[in-house]
């Protein structure tokens, strides 16, 4: 049977990231997970990392200011999966990302000095969200996620390097269980605000999911070089839809739902700070202007589901239930 291929994850112990590297491990890949020493005291990260080593996992030493320990951790692999976080966890953390992409180019150059097997053979960027090419409208503050985004789409691409985008649309936890609701991950018990007529569908997608179909694709020639856009078609709701299943579960009608314009829904927006600037701005192209489904894939890009009907992916009423 052919080898799996070596997949090297960056940002391993975060939201999403630890989640590829269980995907990593449980599809049969040789899964390294770059341990930087900024985690510094960070005990929970730590032992994540040593969780993962004790399940077959193999921990690299490298800051990502170590530009030779970086080259030294991206040639033992044949895949690199960066799964930083945005804008609205920490600024421009997504920026530390050409770093990787220059450990990335390194190795070509040793290539031809000394003709080495160099095996690294394609890079995940941290994307994961909305297509950042389709969001060059997006509303400040929050379009600095997809201007960082597209800038280092600029540099892979400008550097030949193999490549594979995911847009995983709405992580479920954060957009699901809430009715889509901001500034809490809990569903509302009477309240809720609707986004104009609540009919605008989006798309959410379970977590564990987008590691595995991200997982899926890192060997697949048909994902090379393409975005990948995950679309579980059960999971292609309107906020009326996500309110109404909620509703089902819990057994529970909310006694208020109350309709807010796009115009009353960005209005607050300058007297909060960065991280809900960032958020309301995407939750107005989210579930205002329908970002995520005003659009047809186009020949650069596949849909997920389409492309692994195997994976049984979790529809949103099932996700909700742990919420009961
Ligand atoms: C759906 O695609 C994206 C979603 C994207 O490309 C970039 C960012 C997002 C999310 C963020 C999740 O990390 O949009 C908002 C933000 C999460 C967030 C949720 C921010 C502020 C909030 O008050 C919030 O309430 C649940």
């Amino acid at each position: 049977m052919e080898e799996k291929s070596r997949v090297l994850v960056v940002s391993g112990t975060g939201y999403i990231g630890r989640r590829i590297v269980r995907a990593s491990l449980a599809q049969g890949h040789p899964t390294f997970v770059l341990m930087r020493p900024e985690i510094g005291l960070d005990v929970d990260k730590l032992q994540m990392l040593l969780s993962f080593k004790a399940q077959g996992a193999r921990l690299l030493e490298a800051s990502l200011d170590d530009h030779a320990g970086l080259v030294a951790a991206v040639k033992q692999v044949d895949v690199v999966i960066s799964a930083m976080s945005g804008a609205h966890m920490r600024s421009h953390n997504l920026l530390l990302q050409h770093k990787i992409v220059e450990a990335i180019k390194e190795p070509g150059n040793i290539k031809l000095l000394l003709n080495t097997i160099f095996r690294m053979q394609r890079f995940l960027p941290s994307e994961f969200g909305m297509d950042p090419s389709r969001m060059t409208h997006a509303l400040e503050p929050g379009r600095v996620t997809f201007d960082e985004k597209m800038e280092l789409r600029r540099a892979i691409e400008e550097s030949n390097i193999p490549h594979t985008y995911i847009s995983a649309n709405c992580f479920a936890a954060y957009f699901g269980p809430n009715l889509c609701q901001m500034r809490t991950l809990l569903p509302p018990k009477e309240r809720v605000l609707v986004y104009g007529d609540g009919n605008v569908k989006a798309i959410f997608v379970d977590e564990d999911d987008v590691a595995a179909y991200t997982i899926k694709c890192i060997d697949d020639p048909r994902t090379m070089n393409k975005t990948i856009y995950l679309r579980p078609p059960d999971n292609i709701l309107t906020q009326n839809e996500v309110i109404e299943k909620w509703e089902k579960l819990s057994g529970k009608v909310l006694s208020e739902k109350i309709h807010i314009t796009a115009e009353e829904f960005l209005a607050p927006m300058k007297d909060l700070d960065f991280p809900n600037q960032v958020g309301v701005g995407h939750f107005y192209h989210i579930f205002y202007e329908g970002c995520l489904t005003n659009f047809e894939i186009g020949d650069d890009g596949a849909e997920a589901t389409l492309l692994y009907p195997e994976v049984q992916y979790t529809r949103l009423d099932e996700y909700m239930k742990q919420y009961l």
